[in-house]
């Protein structure tokens, strides 16, 4: 049997699947994974982790023989792709199976915001529809300008639902792609011109809190957020500022600087609605997630190739 590390949590269909080829080391099991890997690290050949904990430099520094990391989620900038390449350990992940999930949850947000729903339900929940009459009037999420920050696999699926909506659709990326979408070169100005900003960038440096104050100034006091990428890629401190002035209108946030941590400034709004990072955790995504991992980690040790190499492993 070929020994793999597994990093964080596993699904019982992915361990029974990993069990019938490799030893499975678990650093959950371990009360030192560093000093585990200092003394057993050299007989690692795989590791399959997900997209909070990935893998840190030194663990990867302590496997000589790694050959493969597998990511249970697409993003995965919490795994050094540089560092892998430099010891040519291929890096897999799980795009496109999660595309529609990630963008429902998307969809489930912006509604959620326009249209008051933790306000109603807790008018219902505390008597007050009884006691006062009908909740105050909310606001049409119909017709709305939907910027994408980041129009890519996932930022393609939820233009595609924002059509249910009559949304009218723009993006900002690096690139202009062949799309029928007005294209900004400029965020801040996409910003300007939007009622709701979508952020579906891949965390990592290169989009680390570009989503600022000015972004979301611009953005304005009738403007949404939606921030379903990565905490980094919006500046944190400044979205509880806009949001407390009221420079900012909305937010719906699935993810946050310092994970399971949500400031204490932020659960006090209530014009903000807060989830745990939920954006692809249903029973059916995680299972298709699940799969595609286990089925990377199955085939390199079957003929060396993979399914899902993410693009800085491409050809290895
Ligand atoms: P993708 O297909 O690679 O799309 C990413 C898009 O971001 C591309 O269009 C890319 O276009 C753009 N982009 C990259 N760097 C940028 C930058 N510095 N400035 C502006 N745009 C930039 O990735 P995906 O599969 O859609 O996934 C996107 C991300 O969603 C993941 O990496 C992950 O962080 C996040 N995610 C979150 C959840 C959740 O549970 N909340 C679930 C799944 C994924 P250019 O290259 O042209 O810039
Ligand atoms: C997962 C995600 O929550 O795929 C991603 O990038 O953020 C989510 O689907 C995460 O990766 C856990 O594995």
């Amino acid at each position: 049997m070929t020994d793999l590390l597994l990093i964080g949590g596993a699904t019982p269909v992915m361990l029974d699947r990993l069990g019938e080829k490799f030893t499975i080391h678990k650093t959950t099991d371990m009360d030192d994974p560093a000093a585990w890997l200092a003394d057993n690290g050299s007989k690692i050949s795989y590791v399959a982790t997900n997209g909070h904990d990935g893998v840190k430099p030194a663990y990867v520094d302590a496997m000589p023989n790694l050959k493969a990391i597998s990511c249970y989620g697409v993003g995965y900038d919490a795994i050094d792709t540089t560092q892998a390449v430099s010891r040519g350990i291929v890096v897999t992940h799980t795009p496109n199976v999660l595309n529609a999930e990630v963008a429902t949850t998307t969809v489930l947000l912006m509604l959620a915001c326009y249209r008051e729903i933790l306000r109603d339900d807790a008018y219902v929940r505390a008597g007050r529809w009884e006691a006062e009459g009908n909740a105050p009037l909310t606001r049409s999420a119909d017709g709305q300008t939907v910027g994408i920050l980041g129009l890519g696999r996932i930022g393609q699926a939820i233009a595609d639902k924002m059509a249910a909506f009559d949304a009218t659709i723009v993006y900002h990326s690096r690139n202009q792609k062949d799309v029928p979408y007005k294209y900004y070169s400029d965020l801040k100005e996409m910003a300007r011109d939007v009622d709701v900003l979508v952020c579906i960038t891949p965390g990592g440096a290169a989009t680390n809190k570009i989503v600022n104050a000015e972004v979301m100034e611009a953005l304005g006091p009738q403007g949404t957020l939606i921030n379903v990428s990565r905490g980094s890629v919006v500046d944190e401190a400044a979205l509880i500022e806009a949001l407390q002035s009221g420079k900012l209108g909305w937010a719906g946030l699935d993810v946050f600087e310092a994970e399971p941590k949500v400031p204490e400034a932020l659960r006090k709004l209530d014009n903000v609605v807060l989830l745990p990072h939920v954006g692809s955790a249903t029973n059916e995504t995680r299972a298709a997630m699940g799969a595609l991992t286990v089925d990377n980690l199955l085939q390199h040790l079957e003929d060396g190739t993979v399914i899902s190499a993410v693009p800085e492993c491409a050809g290895m």
